[in-house]
């Protein structure tokens, strides 16, 4: 395809590689990351993830090497990377020291099985499926050496395991209400980018490239992986650095980081797809405060609409919207409602005349605008890459303002449909330019998301709390999200935990899963064993669908909501630490729940461990997620740790069988740590200025705390304070304020844990 390398040329940090057929680019944006870029769909990288100019001031050296009875190359050498450009288009990265991290696989593929065509139809018959993607050759597409030891991570939202060596997946949005299981090979979510850890050395590649996707891990041949996809440019960020949280920070360096939410966001929400009517609110925040179980949110879900017209409300169900919300604020519960991207098709609806006169609709290709179906019945497309479709949209968002709404739940923006997908030739656009279903499907989503994002920002001048159920590379600085229709089975608790961490590990770090399940039946332990993890998840929020039992905590006897008191109560008490860790995220881009393997990436006793996370560097979780348990064995790092609930010391780089009776799950503190907590509240603010409380623990240890007003923007500028703590071990613990620009506490309490 490119044929012989002939030559090169030097723009700035722009190097064009000239080969017989087809030019390649490699740009050098920083020492550490490195474009590569073959214009085979558009001239320039368009990128909807990556926003401004990304290129910082970067000495290289270039070099033509041609060495007899060897291939040319052209090498490019950083302070950190090096990579070479070979005939073919071959290009391989090496670390400064020489290693190689990365090659283009220049074999003959071979896929570890081939199955006949007979056969295929033979084993058919039953119902079987048979399914030879997985080894096909895609228009765009790289196929790169692996490594016996190579571990793989990221991939956004995919179901299965932490470590994706050895599987395939697909990135095409979709809503697919049956159980999520490891085969399938797609979600709601598309995020092309992950993490190789070899035994020695570590690099990321994000491939952006927005339309269907394919990825394939060894699961074809052990010997190498690929990407590619159906159509778009070849357009990939080699990312190197030191550590997987080097990698992590490179990637959100390129595609941005969540930024600091409000802080009540980070309270319990209590949610259920069913909850109808004025009475059903007003009923639910009275039993949360009979049942003593803080709770900061309400979640609306499509009930509240009427006939599911978006930004309308039932006047029937909920005569005072206004009033409701208002009373319900008094009792420091915010209300969150759901927003679907369709908008119904009815003569005289503003939405739809509105759209429909401005052209703001997806079109079919004869220009028609194109009609599918959800719940109001046929429902036109929001244009919403169309800036000036996001614009329109983003105002509108005052009806909800308006009446006092606090955030908004982004649902079926895949985008879903009922009349089955949408063809790929539907009208959509990009910007400035006409485009295709097929580019702007993935990024549904996350344009939502924006224009959600900026219109809130704009209207309330608070920070948004928009969530979302699709999304792209880049969507955390517009959105959290949560795993969407999951179900209440003992698989889908277990998944949470790969599924959460690979999301952190692609820059999602405000996630969370329905607690209890969306689909299906809890039961009273699994909801009990659910919110163990839950309580752990930056989003907190039990779910459920209409059709299914009810899931409120109260309704599974005395004990479970025994113990689900206990785990809101646990998640209200560190609340300064959750909120400590997303501002770390906003600097760093190092998520909130992470996998162990982020944190100790030479231990191989966990880079294939699926039921332990760690909140911060700080807390180590390992729940029961297993139906019956009452024991379960641990795994701990390196180091010392502590019992968080009986303070008892554990060597670590070992395994423990613990006790895990229904009501405890096993947790973990690192020593020397100081963790920051709060007195028990009802919701955030309760308590107009609480205290601060440090359990400082055996050892030694440095701490960095964040206080602000953890509503507005005034903490970009300097609105707020920072504290440094330094744990010097032995009862002797220093607090420093190293920015002053906001209230101080009333008391720090220093709790020394022995
Ligand atoms: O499945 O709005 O994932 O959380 O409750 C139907 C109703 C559409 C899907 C979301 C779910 C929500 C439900 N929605």
């Amino acid at each position: 395809m490119y044929g012989k390398l002939t030559g090169y040329e030097k723009n700035g940090q722009l190097v064009t590689i000239h080969y017989e057929k087809q030019d390649m680019t490699l740009h050098v944006l920083t020492p550490e990351i490195i474009n590569v870029f073959v214009p085979f769909y558009t001239k320039e990288h368009r990128s909807k993830a990556i926003e401004g100019n990304k290129e910082l001031p970067t000495t290289f050296r270039i070099e033509e090497i041609s060495q007899t009875g060897r291939e040319n190359c052209i090498m490019l050498t950083t302070d950190v990377l090096v990579c070479k450009a070979y005939d073919n288009g071959m290009i391989d990265f090496y670390d400064k020291a020489g290693n190689l991290l990365c090659a283009d696989y220049r074999q003959k593929r071979i896929p570890r099985f081939e199955l006949q065509e007979s056969f295929i139809e033979f084993i058919k018959q039953e119902g079987h499926e048979v399914d030879m993607a997985g080894s096909m050759d895609y228009p765009v597409q790289c196929v790169k050496e692996l490594d016996e030891k190579d571990c793989i991570y990221g991939l956004g939202d995919k179901t299965g395991v932490l470590n994706k060596r050895y599987y395939e997946y697909e990135n095409w949005n979709s809503d697919i209400p049956d159980p999520h299981e490891d085969c399938f090979k797609s979600l709601y979510k598309s995020i092309p980018f992950f993490i190789t850890l070899k035994e020695n050395g570590v690099y990321g590649i994000f491939y952006d490239n927005t339309f269907k996707s394919y990825f394939n891990f060894g699961k074809e041949n052990n010997s190498y992986y690929s990407f590619g996809s159906d159509n778009g440019n070849l357009d990939y960020y080699f990312i190197g650095g030191n550590s997987m949280p080097d990698i992590l920070a490179n990637y959100t360096y390129l595609t941005g980081r969540m930024p600091l939410p409000q802080k009540w966001t980070l309270g319990y929400h209590q949610s259920r797809w069913g909850y109808d009517s004025e009475e059903t609110f007003r009923t639910l925040a009275a039993k949360l405060k009979e049942c003593r179980i803080p709770c900061d949110a309400l979640h609306f879900d499509i009930d509240y609409m009427d006939h599911y017209k978006v930004f309308t409300w039932n006047k029937e169900r909920f005569t005072d919207a206004r009033t409701l919300l208002s009373d319900l604020k008094a009792q420091g519960i915010k209300a969150v409602t759901i927003i679907d991207p369709g908008v119904k098709v009815e003569k005289d609806y503003n939405m739809y005349e509105e759209g429909m006169k401005n052209g703001y609709y997806a079109k079919a290709p004869d220009g028609s605008v194109y009609v599918n179906a959800v719940w109001p019945g046929d429902a036109v497309y929001p244009d919403f890459g169309n800036p000036k479709v996001r614009d329109w949209w983003g105002s509108h968002l005052e009806f909800y303002t308006d009446l006092g709404v606090n955030g908004v739940w982004n649902d079926m923006n895949e985008p879903a449909s009922f009349n089955g997908p949408l063809p790929n030739d539907v009208i959509f656009t990009d910007e400035d330019r006409p485009s295709t279903h097929g580019e702007m499907h993935n990024v549904y989503g996350h344009n939502m998301a924006k224009a959600t994002y900026e219109g809130w920002k704009k209207l309330t001048g608070k920070r948004p709390f928009v969530i979302t159920r699709a999304c792209y590379s880049g969507s955390q600085k517009y959105t959290t999200a949560w795993t969407g229709d999951n179900q209440s089975l003992w698989t889908h608790l277990r998944m949470a935990i790969p599924q959460q961490c690979n999301l952190g590990l692609s820059g999602m770090a405000f996630v969370g899963t329905d607690i209890g399940g969306f689909g299906a039946d809890t039961t009273p332990e699994l909801l009990a064993r659910w919110v163990e993890v839950g309580c752990f998840s930056p989003l907190f929020r039990n779910h459920c669908a209409k059709g299914n039992m009810n899931q409120e905590p109260w309704l599974f006897g005395e004990d479970v909501l025994n113990i689900y008191r206990k785990y809101v109560e646990l998640r209200y008490s560190l609340l300064p630490y959750f909120y400590d860790l997303c501002r770390v995220c906003e600097k760093t881009g190092l998520p909130v729940i992470r996998p162990l393997v982020l944190h100790y990436e030479n231990d191989k006793n966990v880079r294939n461990l699926n039921d332990e996370f760690l909140v911060g560097e700080q807390l180590l979780v390992a729940p029961v997620v297993e139906q019956g348990a009452v024991k379960r064995m641990v795994y701990l790092p390196e180091g010392i740790w502590y019992d968080y609930w009986t303070n008892k010391e554990y060597m670590g780089n070992q395994y423990y069988l613990t006790d895990a009776p229904l009501d405890t799950c096993p947790i973990f503190v690192k020593a020397g740590s100081i963790l920051p907590k709060a007195p028990a509240q009802m919701y955030v603010g309760e308590i107009e200025n609480p205290e601060l409380i440090l359990d400082v623990y055996p050892g030694c240890g440095s701490y960095t705390h964040y206080q602000d007003n953890g509503e507005d923007f005034a903490y970009l500028d300097g609105a707020y304070n920072e504290y440094l703590f330094e744990n010097k071990g032995n009862g002797n613990l220093s607090i420093t304020r190293v920015h002053e620009g906001y209230r101080d506490y009333p008391d720090i309490k220093i709790n020394y844990i022995s």
